[in-house]
């Protein structure tokens, strides 16, 4: 198939299960096209196989926003006609749901018919989307879709709560490719970390309010009164300073390091004993995933789509939000004894493996199929 995928090609999870998902496609024998502002952080080579198409807002100074939508449908309808894509796949709906719903109609007006599939994959529905300024847009273009996923059971129930939707959503969930971690260090170097006796603690996130990092802190604040530990914090974003304050404030500056943004996200969990997510909300929590299949147990909340992904005393634990005292009893639990660690590492990964790519592509794939029959 020639499938056209738009996503956000910045670190954040949608666009890396977007693009996740356009090289395993490409992979099967797909010929998949990236239709995005920049090329996707994630995104590794380019091929016959694989395209990656700019969308360039010109700046003119009339304009206080630029209109983004605009190019980007424009673009779409360009690429429709020269590559002959037989089905768009939007990931995140604002605006792509409603960019990609506009294409479609100038296509049509040529007598070209094309399906489009949106997947929703969070703030897109729980914090930006249900924005009243934003839901009448997107609630229209979720209608218009021709085909509607969501990354959980979770977020399709708050789809249907927040929304008035009349199409079905299906649940297709987030995945990992084991193929790119099986034998992927022969050494994790966690000596350049940590001391020998200490854990290694990771948070991984956008630093968004919505991540409650200041609990990230006082988390790792409270388990370190009971085990040494360093903890990692990858990310950036308007929390960070906040974040480093507290540090401060709490005497323990100088055991957390603050990495920034990295493409390296497999080998600093390879070293890692625990991954902490906290999130006020979370659709799914696609980096407790990473984690875990790269063998790391995770302390998360409850919210949301997390009880889909993190298993209760098993991956993991999980607390009510803010719950922060709990949070790091668990972690505690967990790291505070070599045989309890290995067994929940051992476990973090045989939970991972239910989220498999071979388990997930095929059904993206049959939806595409589905979608392109129909017209
Ligand atoms: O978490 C974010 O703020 C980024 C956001 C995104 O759109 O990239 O993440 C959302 O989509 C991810 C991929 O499906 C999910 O794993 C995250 O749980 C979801 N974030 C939230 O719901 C807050």
């Amino acid at each position: 198939m020639k499938i056209g995928i738009v996503c956000y090609p910045t670190f954040g999870g949608s666009g890396v299960v977007a693009t996740e998902l356009g090289m395993a496609l490409s992979k099967r024998g797909h010929q998949v096209h990236f239709i995005t502002y920049k090329q996707p952080v994630r995104l590794e080579h380019l091929s016959n196989h694989i395209h990656y198409h700019q969308v360039n807002v010109p700046e003119y100074p009339l304009f206080h926003y630029q209109p983004y939508e605009l190019a980007l449908s424009s673009k779409l309808v360009d690429m429709v006609k020269l590559h002959k894509i037989e089905v768009l796949h939007v990931h995140y709906a604002i605006p792509h749901a409603y960019a990609g719903y506009m294409a479609k109609q100038m296509l049509a007006e040529e007598g070209i018919d094309i399906p489009m599939v949106t997947t929703l994959h969070g703030t897109d529905i729980t914090l930006v989307g249900n924005h009243p300024f934003y839901k009448p847009a997107v609630t229209f273009s979720i209608n218009k879709s021709d085909c509607v996923t969501s990354v959980s059971q979770s977020l399709k129930d708050d789809t249907l709560r927040l929304f008035d939707i009349k199409n079905a959503i299906k649940v297709i969930p987030n995945f990992i490719d084991f193929s790119k971690l099986r034998g992927h260090f022969s050494d994790c170097q966690r000596s350049i970390m940590a001391n020998e006796d200490e854990r290694i603690v990771t948070h991984i996130s956008n630093f968004r309010k919505v991540k409650r990092i200041i609990d990230v802190i006082k988390i790792f604040a409270e388990l370190r009164k009971q085990c040494k530990a360093k903890l990692i914090m990858v990310g950036d974003g308007p929390q960070q300073l906040p974040a480093k304050e507290l540090a401060k404030e709490l005497g323990i500056r100088q055991d957390v390091l603050f990495m920034g943004e990295s493409t390296e996200i497999n080998k600093i969990l390879c070293f890692s004993d625990l991954f902490l997510l906290p999130s006020e909300s979370e659709s799914f929590g696609l980096a407790a995933l990473e984690a875990m299949a790269n063998g790391v147990p995770v302390i998360s909340s409850n919210t949301g789509g997390l009880p889909e992904v993190n298993r209760q005393g098993f991956s993991g634990y999980l607390s009510d939000v803010g719950n922060v005292s709990e949070m790091a009893a668990n972690a505690v639990k967990i790291l505070k004894d070599d045989a309890v660690l290995k067994q929940f590492k051992q476990q973090a990964k045989t939970t991972a493996l239910a989220f498999d790519i071979e388990k997930v592509v095929p059904q993206y794939e049959a939806v595409y199929k589905k979608a392109i029959n129909q017209y």
